[in-house]
This record gives structure tokens, C-alpha cells and sequence, in this order.
């Protein structure tokens, strides 16, 4: 029996979607934050999406960090994994980390070399054969989208790419048929887990697929130095994290109950700053 790759979200309550921690504690804590927060204030529930790259990021000294990378912080996934599994367990089916790239070079995807040549190899060593199986374990029942039918949003890790014709097709995507040297990733998966990109008409497809009331694209994997972008209709990037400035980094807040019609309409309106008091260095 194939997992279940995409979920649907309730039509009530308050959406959070944050995107590529990239094994930064830090912001992961505020944005568990900030979801407790949402819970607490919102009378129908909160949901937190995080769309995917929760883990592998730098491990060097301040005096080597380079501007490209924004704000400085030491990665530790280990303890960014642990926090993210206690918060799923605390809010049960409320709290959905969809798959990255990053996690998907722990369950047969492409091996990942940003800052460690095997950036998965690092992790189960510092994780130990039995946490790098638990983890291995946990990120195989991970969903690839996540959607929202009354509001009109679909999340998922990178652009959406992939040429589906139905939800189910995302059910039947092997994360195992990587192969350096024979078999290429899945088609589906290189066209969702690291598409940067793609036209108007390939995205709306995507989401006539998944469910026809779908209006806008929200993902991340890209780094957006101004916290997010609208390369065209309906596609919003986000940076709530990695790669940006702590004044640049932006999360998505947004009514399960609200149509949102358009990627500028709900940037608009349904983008936060992750640190409202820090200095944006890139964003106008
Ligand atoms: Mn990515």
C-alpha cells in the first residue's frame, strides 16, 4: 500500500506555511513560536506546513560565514529534528512537514553536497545508526503537497512542475528509483522537489490536477533574498530562513476560511516577517 502523498487541509482555521530551515534551530523555534501562538488565538485551530528542507545546512566558524548565506547560524539538525518531532507529536495531523530535496537524499533521492559532499552521509553519522533509521523511517511518510480546497492553496517544496493529470499520480511517485549512474530521480519528484520554476500554464495543470479549486502555488527551495517572489502568476516563493538576512525572512499567515485568488493577492496580505523587529537588508 503506497503512502499517501498529498493531504488536504480543513477549510477552517489558521494557516502557517514556513519553507527551508535548513537545519537552523533558531528559526524553527520561532516559528513553533509563532504556531502556539496561532493555536492559542485562533477559536477553529491553527495548521503549520513546513515545506520541506528542514535539515543540512553550514557548520562553519562566524569568521568564515559568507554574506551569501545572511544572517549567521551553526546548523544542527539533529536537535532541529527532534524539536520538529515533538511539535508533530503535541499537535497531532495539525503540524505537516512535506518533503524537501534534503529529505529525500535520506529515502533513495540524490545524494545533496551543499556544504558536506554527502550532505545525508553527514547527518547519520552525527545521528547514529539508530537515529539515522528512525529518521529514515519518519521522512519516508512524509507528504509531497499539502492543499487547501477553500482557500485555494497548494504547498508543496519546489515549483510546480510535474506533468500530473490527477492527485494519485503524486501517490505513485518512487522515492527509491535513484541510481547515480543508471536510473534518473522519478519524473515527478525532479519536477516538484527541485523545480526552481516553471510557466503559468505548467503550475495551473498542477493544480487543475491536485484539485480544481486550487488558485496559487506556495513553496520555497530557492533562496529569495527579499523573503519571497512572484516570478509570474500563480507562483509565490518564500524565504522564511535559509540564506536570508533575519529582517528579510518572511512566513505565510492565512484564513483556511478565505479564498486567496491570486500569488499577489495573498503576498500581499498573508506574508509575515519572521522577526518583525530585525532590519530587512534586501526587502524595500
Ligand atoms: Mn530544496
Amino acid at each position: 500500500m503506497p503512502v499517501a502523498r498529498v493531504v488536504q487541509l480543513p477549510d477552517r482555521g489558521k494557516l502557517l506555511v514556513a519553507t527551508d530551515l535548513q537545519g537552523n534551530v533558531r528559526d524553527f523555534r520561532r516559528v513553533a513560536e509563532l504556531y502556539e501562538a496561532a493555536v492559542a488565538a485562533s477559536p477553529e485551530g491553527a495548521l503549520l506546513v513546513v515545506t520541506g528542507d528542514l535539515v543540512h545546512g553550514p557548520e562553519i566558524p562566524a569568521s568564515m560565514w559568507p554574506d551569501y548565506l545572511g544572517s549567521y547560524y551553526h546548523a544542527d539538525s539533529a536537535t532541529l529534528l527532534g524539536e520538529a518531532r515533538e511539535l508533530a507529536d503535541r499537535h497531532p495531523g495539525r503540524v505537516i512537514y512535506l518533503l524537501g530535496n534534503h529529505e529525500h537524499a535520506h529515502v533513495g533521492g540524490p545524494v545533496v553536497s551543499k556544504f558536506f559532499p554527502d550532505e545525508a552521509g553527514r547527518l547519520d553519522a552525527i545521528l547514529g545508526p539508530e537515529r539515522s533509521g528512525a529518521i529514515r523511517a519518519w521522512f519516508a511518510e512524509w507528504p509531497l503537497v499539502a492543499y487547501a480546497r477553500r482557500a485555494g492553496l497548494c504547498m508543496l517544496h519546489g515549483a510546480p512542475s510535474a506533468g500530473i493529470t490527477r492527485a494519485s499520480d503524486l501517490d505513485l511517485a518512487r522515492l527509491d528509483t535513484h541510481d547515480d549512474f543508471e536510473q534518473p530521480v522519478d519524473e515527478i519528484l525532479a519536477g516538484i522537489l527541485w523545480a526552481r520554476t516553471t510557466s503559468t500554464a505548467r503550475a495551473r495543470a498542477f493544480l487543475q490536477a491536485i484539485d480544481p479549486e486550487l488558485s496559487v502555488a506556495v513553496y520555497g527551495h530557492d533562496v529569495v533574498r527579499e523573503g519571497y517572489t512572484i516570478d509570474r502568476e500563480p507562483l509565490l516563493c518564500i524565504s522564511t530562513s535559509f540564506g536570508c538576512f533575519d529582517g528579510d525572512k518572511v512566513y505565510l499567515e492565512w484564513d483556511l476560511a478565505e479564498r486567496a485568488e491570486s500569488a499577489y493577492q495573498l503576498a500581499a496580505r498573508g506574508l509575515r516577517p519572521l522577526y518583525p523587529t530585525a532590519t530587512a537588508v534586501y526587502r524595500a
